[in-house]
């Protein structure tokens, strides 16, 4: 299998490529299972499955402890998967890839740690687009030290505003925090351009990649970004695991998110010395199966090559966009050009609840309510929308039936 999709020829041989998640041969309420809900979680291939299982079978044992062979063999491969996301996200040292148990502890860390060097009235620019894993851990930092925090406007088919963005800089603005791609309109954000904007006024910037890392290379050295957050589950890997990456020089000047074992250099009680990076950001025993399966899970997607994923997406993306909308009273949210492989929408005054629970009774797995972006919400006016997001698993004749589903439903109402 792994040879043969390395094989261009048969590189999106969909059939092949489903026959490795069993899931998707499940049915739901009788019907065939339609999954498009991946931007909440992709589903997971057989390989990486595999790679937990052989995980569990032949080396778990604790990682960076024990001098014996297990504990050593399980180092290797939490080692083997650092250094594969130094290559996927192109940083510049396995020192600078910190794992963490997902996008929002690696945001939650740099708020924390980094936040220790923000002052009462310094100010903070994020996006009306976040998730709120990109908002509220700003805000416990904010509230505790009287910080501003301001919100780039987003326009109507859902792009940021970008004269507003560079109009919010002030000698008080300390750090951007932004999305790379909405989890709710699809946008790709024009980060890079973001970065060096805010770079101009000497401010740090985070970039809130979980929705991009499935779908859109990344190169943290061209981006010039200072922080990237992304999970595995997103990526067909597990869960519980993520990725902070971080800048040396800024990741070197910041105190350690949690306390424990495997972060520090000596431990006496009156003082503590701590480990080098990127040790000094991991502390406790981190979930080294995961890791490990997340390194399959990186191997697969460049296997298959993100520049093939991204292009098989947006087939489908085109085909459910133009089909939806010949649905009456159909309202998509985010029609930026790019924009990535999810489409939010409304149908007439049909809540996304009615519709999701429908669309389920008809085999079809979408995400309905506020998408954790409540912000987002309101600025359109809504409590909610529908949402079906793709992956390199889905196909056109599952397009085509989503879109017959969304029409039964309308139909019913
Ligand atoms: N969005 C969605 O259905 P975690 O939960 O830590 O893996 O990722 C949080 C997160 C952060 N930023 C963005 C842009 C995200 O989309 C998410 C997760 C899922 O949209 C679950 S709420």
């Amino acid at each position: 299998m792994l040879e043969r999709i390395r094989d261009k020829k048969l590189l999106m041989n969909i059939d092949e490529i489903r026959a490795e998640y069993p899931i998707l041969t499940r049915e739901v309420a009788g019907k065939p299972l339609i999954y498009l809900d991946n931007a909440a979680t992709s589903q997971t291939p057989r390989c990486v499955v595999e790679a937990i299982d052989q995980m569990y079978y032949h080396y778990k044992a604790n990682v960076h402890r024990g001098v014996h062979t297990l504990s050593q063999e399980a180092t290797d491969h939490v080692e083997a998967t650092r250094e594969l996301v130094r290559r996927f996200i192109n940083a510049g040292s396995t020192d600078e890839v910190i794992f963490t148990r997902g996008t929002t502890e690696s945001i939650n860390l740099v708020a924390s740690s980094f936040g220790e060097k923000l002052y009462s009235g310094d100010e903070i620019i994020l996006t009306v687009m976040e998730h709120h894993s990109n908002i509220v851990p700003w805000q416990l930092i904010g509230h505790r030290k009287r910080i501003r925090i301001r919100a780039v406007p987003v326009s109507d088919d859902g792009q940021l505003d970008l004269e507003a963005y560079e109009d919010m800089f002030t000698d008080n603005t300390r750090f951007v925090a932004l999305a790379h791609v909405s989890n709710v309109l699809g946008t790709v954000n024009p980060v890079k351009q973001m970065i060096a904007i805010a770079h101009r006024h000497g401010v740090p910037v985070l970039i809130d990649g979980a929705q991009a890392a499935p779908h859109v290379p990344i190169d943290v050295q061209d981006l010039d970004c200072d922080f990237y957050a992304l999970s595995s589950h997103k990526m067909y890997g597990p869960a519980g695991v993520g990725v902070l990456y971080g800048k040396r020089r800024w990741l070197e000047s910041m105190e350690p998110y949690q306390g424990g074992g495997e972060m520090i250099g000596r431990v006496t009680f009156e003082r503590t010395t701590f480990a080098d990076l990127p040790f000094k950001f991991e502390a406790g025993t981190p979930d080294f199966v995961g890791i490990s399966a997340f390194g399959a899970a990186i191997d697969y997607i460049q296997r298959l090559g993100l520049d093939h994923i991204a292009a098989h997406e947006h087939a489908l993306l085109e085909r459910a966009t133009d089909e939806l909308l010949t649905i009456d009273g159909m309202r998509i949210f985010g029609t930026a050009p790019g924009k990535s492989a999810v489409i939010s929408f409304l149908v007439r005054d049909i809540s996304s609840y009615d519709m999701g629970l429908l669309l389920d009774k008809l085999g079809v797995a979408v995400r309905t309510g506020h998408h954790c972006a409540q912000p987002l919400m309101d600025r359109y006016g809504v409590t909610g929308t529908v949402r079906a997001s793709f992956a390199l698993y889905n196909t056109l004749d599952e397009v085509d039936r989503f879109v017959a589903a969304v029409r039964r439903v309308a139909s019913m109402f």
